[in-house]
Formats: C-alpha cells, structure tokens, sequence
C-alpha cells in the first residue's frame, strides 16, 4: 500500500516531536545533544547516546540552550553607531559597503598592518575564524588576538619549547590524574567529565590529586587534595620536583632514551628548599610527599592546569613544572600519560623558540602570533604611530572579557573604525562603529577545532538546525560580500570555479590553483572562494563548512597512515575527500585519525624528537621564588579576589538572559566562614568590594570551601539584558570592572584574574 499524507498519524506529522542532532556550545566539551524544535523554539534537549566523544553525556546547562538560540537581544539588523552613541539600522549593501570602504581606507591612511582581527570563534563556533583568516590575508592584517592570549599563551610558549606541539591528558585511562587550578566538576574540558571523575573516585587503584586554593566539587572526589595558599603552586610543584629527585623516584633509563636538558632540570630542581617552599604553598610536608611519592610511583600521570594557575602569579613557571613532572616520572607517550595528538585545524600555534617578536607599539612578546589581550587597549591608547587604527571583533566580546573593561572601551572608542560581528547586542558591539548580525550557532554549518583525542581523534560538523533569523547571515557570506564589495573577488572570478567544483574536488583543485596563480587574491581568500564553490555543492545549508575540504586534505597528506587506520580509503587527495564527505554526512561526529601511543613521539615538532627540559628562563624564575612570596595582598587590599569562577550556571557571555541560571541567580560574592564572622557579614548580605580598579556590590554567600582570605566572583556575570526592550539591565558584577591590564605574567602577559588584592566592606 502506498501510503499517501493523509494516512500518516497525525503525530507523526508533528515537526516537534522530531528529534535533530546537535552539539551543546556553552563550553569546549562540544556535548552531542537531540533537541525538539518548536516554531523556533529548542524545547527538548537530551544526550545524544551517538555522539562520537559524548555518548549521551551532557551537564545540567545543555537543557537551556533556549535562551542563546533565542534571546530578547538578538540582532536582526546590520547598525551604525551616530556621533551620539545612538544606533541607525542600515540595510546589508549599505553596511557592507561602507565597512568595506573604511576597512581599505585605513590601510591607505595609515599603511597595511594597523587593523587588528579580535576574535574567531568562541566555544561552538571556529569555522567562522577560517573565514577571518581570508579577511586577514586579503587586508594584510598582521595583527590578531582572541581570548586564548589572556589563558593559553604561558602555556604554548611552554610547550613549543618543550614539545613544539600541544601535548594533552588521557583522564579516562591515566592511572593519577592531577587537576592544577582546574575544577572539572563545573568547567569540563575532556569527554564525559563527571562519569570519568567519579570512575576514579571509585577505583582503587586510580588516584586523583586535585590542587586548588578552594575544596571545589573536584576536590570532594579527590584522593590527595592540597589545598594550596592563592600564588603558591609554583612553590608546590618545586617542592613536590625536589622530592621526586631527594627521594630517587625519577624515571632515569627512560628519561636518557626520550628527554633532553634532564641535567640541568635535575639540578635546577636539586636546589628548592623543600620545607620552606611546603611551607608557603600552604600545604603540610607529608602531604606533600605523599602526593610525590603517588605520582612517582604511577604508570600513567595526567595533568590538567587550567585558569587557577594561568590566571595567577608564577603562571608561565608553574606550566613548565607541572610538565617537568609528568616528564620526570616517565609519564609521555603511555597509555594514560600526557601525549601530542592530532588536530583537524590547529588552535594556534606552539612554534614558541623563547625569542618571540615583540609588540612595536606595547613591547609585549607576541606568542603563538596573538597580541597579548592585556596590551590590545594600552596599545591602542598609545600615540605611538604603528598604533592598531581599526578593529575587526568577531564572536567575542572583549570590553566584558578582558581586563579593565573601561580601559577597552576606551580603546574602541579611539580607533578610526571598530565592527563587531555577533548574535546579539553585546557590551562590546555597543561600542562599535558598525555591528553586523551573524545567524546563531543553530542556523548554520559550524563546528570547533578543539578536540584532542589520543588514541582516536574527532571532529564534528553540525547541520543548521533552523533558517537564519530574519535580518541575519551566515558569516562566511558577510566575508564573501565583503571581499567582493573590496573587489579582491568577483562572479566572473568564481564561475569558472563553481563549474570545476561540480564536476568533481580534483577539477576544481586544479582549477583553483591555475586561477590563484593568475589573481593571487583567489587564494589568499581561501575558504571565502570555498565557500562560492565547494560550498555551493554541499547539502543544503552547509555551504559554510566548504573550508573543511582543504582542512582534511592537509589532514590527509600529513598523517595518510593514521587516516586511513580511522576507517578511510584512497591514496592522496582521494584520501583527503573520503573524510571530508564523512564529515558532511554525519551528525553523530566521525573519528579522523587512529594512532598508536608508539606515535606519541613522531608527532613532537622538537629538533631531536624528544622533550626538551632545558629552559633556562625558567630555572631562573625558579631560583627567585626564594625571594617571594606567594601573596600578592597588602594592607589596604587584604583580599584575593579570584575574579572569573566557573559555577553550575556560568558560561562565559554566551547566555545573557539571566532567567536561563537556576541557581546563584545573582552570581555571589563567596567567602569564607572565617572572613564572613570577622566582617559581621551573612548570606544574603550585601558587600562592597574595591580593588585598584573599581568598585561594586554583591550580594554575599558563606561558604565553607573557601579558605579564609580568599574570595570569589563568577564569570560572565555583569551583563546586561533586556527582554522588553528599553534600557539594558545588569545582574550581577562584572568582573572586569575590577581587574587591572597591568596586573599579569611577565612573561606570556596573561592575567593575574584569581589573584586580584581587594578589600571587602559591609554594605548596611
Ligand atoms: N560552567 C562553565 N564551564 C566552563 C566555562 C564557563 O564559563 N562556565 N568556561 C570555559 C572556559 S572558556 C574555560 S577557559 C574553562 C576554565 O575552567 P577552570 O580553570 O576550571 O575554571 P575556574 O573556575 O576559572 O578556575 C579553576 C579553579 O582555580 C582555582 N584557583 C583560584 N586561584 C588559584 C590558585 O592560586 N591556585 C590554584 N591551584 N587554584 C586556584 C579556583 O578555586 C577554581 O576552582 O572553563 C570552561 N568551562
Ligand atoms: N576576569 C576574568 N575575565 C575572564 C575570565 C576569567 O576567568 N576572569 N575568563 C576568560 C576566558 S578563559 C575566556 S575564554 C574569555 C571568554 O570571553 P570571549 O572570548 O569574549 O568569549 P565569550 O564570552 O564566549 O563570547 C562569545 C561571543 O560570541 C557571541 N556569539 C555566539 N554565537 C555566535 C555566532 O555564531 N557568531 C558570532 N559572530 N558571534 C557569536 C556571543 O554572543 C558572545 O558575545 O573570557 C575571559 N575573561
Ligand atoms: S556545557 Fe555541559 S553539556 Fe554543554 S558542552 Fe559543556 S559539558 Fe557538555
Ligand atoms: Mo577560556
């Protein structure tokens, strides 16, 4: 029997009892989930038990994603900002136009090289980034930043030196995991967080040592927690590194096969005063061996490091220790152990050689090619004529997310020409010359390069969900109408090349290239004239994902023997269009590339491949702890401020509906018993906090896993927001309104953000 429309139940009929795969975007992890859509409505949110990393896993925030896909503040139309600070609507060609005009007219005002690129992607969303890539080429933008260098960079300058490449943990596996001013519990960042944390929990023959100035929900499962003084990891991880040498429990015949500069790391170490620096870590010496001697003693070691070191004192020092110590005890290329790994589009690089190029205009050492964040508004301010005259922001918002928010909002306000691209009216984009309204995560093709999978790695391409809102676009097609507004590409340029892309990926591969070395433009613009091509051959709505073609090529030819173990066929590019098709057709993630832990060694980007432990910066910084101390307070700011937590119903700035945070509705200032009875202040109360920056308050929460003299704010709180239109109002502080750009690593210039002095008032 055929069956024809009407025999259909009608429930079948129902859209919304469909259920479409997706990723939850609010953090790294990328979760799989099925939702049920309802006119535009997300209704339903569940696991998606096939995801490839997931399995079904997700936290409490996936359910609301409601209120991103659909908040009162979204953007509908391209704005320009009138002398007045007010905002006109103008229609896409005029907007295009006029951006595209000022974007050329300040490189022949000022010369190539003063526009600044901030931004490229956030938790769920970088192929947008590949797109600013073809901005950046075409314009010959020179100058980039994005958030990674207010976190990563004291990290990457670490490992390029040590590895050349970005090394991660196998929690799943590793026999001691150590979580280093990381709460996983609430921040994630490796597949199925929580299953995996309380398997170790569990397990007796599995520890876990959590090293934190807070008992965090990580902490509560932990085996060995050292609860360490605010600034004094650096002189843990040199305690705990002379006790692994003191006690003989270094992994010697191994070390001589695979490291380089173990003598020098061995002596440097040999030298910490073990007492003394237990002593200011806060943390008892016996505690301090038994962890030691725990991690020695393991056949696999992972470590995660995470803000609560990156973001405080010693950050760049405290990166290389903790590797030093996974190096130390033989914990690289194991199952379970810290090992290199793949990536389908690299984050950024981790070419870091230690003679970095230095900012012209700030002086600040610019790692992995990203200004450093806490430099971007003094540059800017600066009358240095190299000055950055233009910024182009993209999926970020900087006045709320970086340090001294009022000293980026006057940067914005001082530069020839500013434009941020985003889904909603952000603290940013409300400083911009010109705003352009990007379709959300869940109306187009996006994907993130996060993934770090070791054996098996993985990536996942997502469908659009819904049609772009009215008023908004994609942004591979804001790029493509803005290259061809500045005339670097036209229709004549691209028909040729669509034709090619029809008949197959090899004629266009050629095509493209005869057409690239006639009109170099063609391919400095990358993934915009993949976008006009491939992309025009992909599934409906999918165009976007197009760059992804190129992307698993170079996959393809660096590691053909690993992509084929995944699962795929074909010698050269045949390769490289296997996984690319497998990309586009599944919902559910595809693993890219099967490796041995044998490989963990090819994949190092070092002269000898092997770990180099030789960096005398560092030894250096060590020595000068013993002149240190861990506390950065004094008198009038007795307080330190952490100023950024990750809690249950944070998500950086991506959720700006404050109705979407079950608890912790006003993101409180939390401090401990101790603090709470001295000041005569209970739950509820309200405080005054001031550091050298600012000023504000917040409602207060006593609570007992806070050491006393240390507080704590949460992130992304202090935006504004509203749903009836009108005046934007705020929940909650901001936490850049208390911190300071000059308060940060002297090395990498990251942030001092969990280490803020502050002083603490009664409100009556
Ligand atoms: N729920 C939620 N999850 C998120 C995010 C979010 O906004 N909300 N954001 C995502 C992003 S972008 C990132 S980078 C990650 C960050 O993830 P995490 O780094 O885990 O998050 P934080 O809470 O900022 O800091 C971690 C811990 O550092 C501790 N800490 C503070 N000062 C010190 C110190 O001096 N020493 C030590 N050892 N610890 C200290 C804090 O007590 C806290 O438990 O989270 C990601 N996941
Ligand atoms: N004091 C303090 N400051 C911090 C931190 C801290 O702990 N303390 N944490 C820092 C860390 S680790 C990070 S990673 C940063 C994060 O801060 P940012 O890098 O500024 O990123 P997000 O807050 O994630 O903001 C992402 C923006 O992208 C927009 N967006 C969402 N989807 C799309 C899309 O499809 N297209 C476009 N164009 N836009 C979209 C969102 O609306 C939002 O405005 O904050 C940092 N700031
Ligand atoms: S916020 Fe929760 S559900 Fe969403 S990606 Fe992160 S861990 Fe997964
Ligand atoms: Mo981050």
């Amino acid at each position: 029997m055929t069956t024809t429309e009407s025999t259909i139940p009608a429930a079948e009929t129902d859209t919304t009892l469909e259920w479409h795969k997706n990723v939850c975007i609010l953090c790294s992890n990328n979760c799989g989930v099925e939702v049920r859509i309802d006119e535009r409505e997300i209704t339903r949110v569940r696991g998606n038990k096939e995801h490839v990393t997931s399995k079904g896993y997700t936290c409490e925030k996936a359910l609301r994603l409601n209120h991103y896909q659909n908040a009162a503040t979204r953007l509908t139309s391209p704005l320009k900002r009138l002398d007045d600070g007010s905002y006109i609507e103008l229609d896409w060609d005029t907007a295009i136009s006029e951006v595209a005009d000022a974007l050329l007219g300040v490189n022949a005002t000022h010369g190539e090289g003063k526009i600044m690129y901030y931004g490229g992607g956030g938790q769920g969303n970088h192929l947008v980034g590949t797109y600013g890539a073809a901005l950046r080429s075409v314009l010959g933008i020179t100058r980039k930043s994005n958030a990674l260098a207010q976190e990563k960079t004291g990290e990457a300058w670490v490992e390029g030196r040590m590895y050349g490449t970005h090394t991660h943990g196998e929690f799943a596996e590793a026999e001691v995991s150590i979580f280093l001013g990381k709460n996983p519990w609430h921040s994630h960042g490796f597949d199925e967080t929580r299953r995996v944390l309380k398997e170790i929990a569990k397990d007796d023959d599995r520890s876990m040592v959590v090293i934190d100035v807070r008992r965090t929900e990580t902490a509560d499962l932990a085996d060995y927690f050292l609860q360490v003084t605010p600034g004094g990891d650096a002189f843990l991880l040199a305690a705990i590194l002379a006790i692994i040498i003191e006690e003989d429990l270094v992994a010697n015949d191994w070390l001589a096969e695979n490291v380089v500069g173990t003598e020098a790391a061995i002596a440097a170490f040999s030298d910490v005063p073990i007492a003394n620096h237990c002593e200011k870590a806060g943390v008892s010496e016996d505690d301090v061996r038994a962890a030691a001697r725990r991690i020695a003693r393991a056949n696999s070691v992972s470590v995660y490091e995470d803000l609560g070191v990156e973001m405080a004192p010693h950050s760049t020092l405290i990166s290389y220790l903790q590797r030093a110590l996974s190096t130390l005890v033989g914990s690289y290329g194991v199952p379970g152990g810290m090992t290199a790994h793949t990536s389908l589009v690299p984050l950024f690089s981790y070419g870091a050689t230690g003679r970095e190029p230095l900012d012209p205009v700030t002086g600040g050492a610019i790692i992995s090619g990203l200004v450093p964040c806490n430099e971007i508004a003094e540059g800017i301010l600066s009358d240095h004529p190299d000055r950055t005259r233009a910024l182009f922001i993209e999926s970020a918002n900087p006045v709320h997310s970086l340090a001294e928010s009022e000293k980026f909002r006057q940067a914005m306000r001082s530069v020839d020409v500013s434009i941020v691209t985003d889904v909603v009216m952000t603290e940013t984009a409300a400083e911009a010359d010109y705003v352009f309204p990007a379709a959300s995560q869940y109306e187009k093709a996006e994907m993130t390069f996060f993934s770090a999978g070791f054996p098996t790695n993985h990536a996942t391409l997502r469908a659009p969900l819904l049609e772009p809102l009215e008023g908004t676009l994609p942004e591979a097609e804001i790029y493509s109408r803005l290259a061809k507004a500045m005339g670097f590409v036209t229709e004549e340029d691209l028909v040729p090349l669509r034709e090619a892309a029809v008949a197959g990926y090899d004629e266009f591969a050629a095509a493209y290239m005869n057409a690239a070395a006639e009109k170099p433009a063609l391919g400095a613009l990358g993934a915009v004239v993949l976008y006009e091509t491939i992309g025009a051959t992909l599934p409906d709505g999918m165009a976007m994902a197009a760059p992804m073609w190129f992307s698993c090529q170079q996959l393809a030819m660096r590691y053909p023997d690993q992509v084929r173990a995944a699962g795929y066929e074909g010698e050269g590019s045949a390769l490289g269009n296997a996984v690319f098709d497998a990309l586009v057709a599944s919902r559910d993630g595809i693993a890219i590339t099967q490796h041995e832990h044998g490989d963990s060694f090819d994949l190092l980007r070092t002269p000898e491949q092997k770990i180099n432990l030789d960096l005398p910066e560092m030894f250096e910084e060590l020595q000068s702890l013993v002149n240190d101390d861990p506390l950065k307070t004094d008198d009038e700011f007795p307080y330190v401020l952490s100023a950024g937590e990750r809690r249950s119903f944070t998500a950086n700035t991506i959720m700006r509906d404050p109705s979407w945070r079950k608890k912790d509705a006003e993101g409180a200032l939390r401090l401990s018993t101790d603090d709470a009875s001295d000041l005569g202040i209970a739950t509820g109360d309200r405080v005054r906090i001031t550091t050298a920056a600012g000023s504000a308050v917040a409602v207060a929460e006593v609570n007992d896993t806070m050491q006393a003299g240390h507080i704590s704010l949460p992130n992304g709180l202090g935006l504004g927001y509203s749903p009836a239109g009108g005046e934007p109002e705020l929940t909650g502080v901001a936490p850049n309104e208390l911190t300071s750009a000059g308060w940060k690593d002297p090395i990498a210039g990251t942030p001092w953000h969990k280490h803020v002095p502050a002083k603490l008032e009664a409100v009556s």
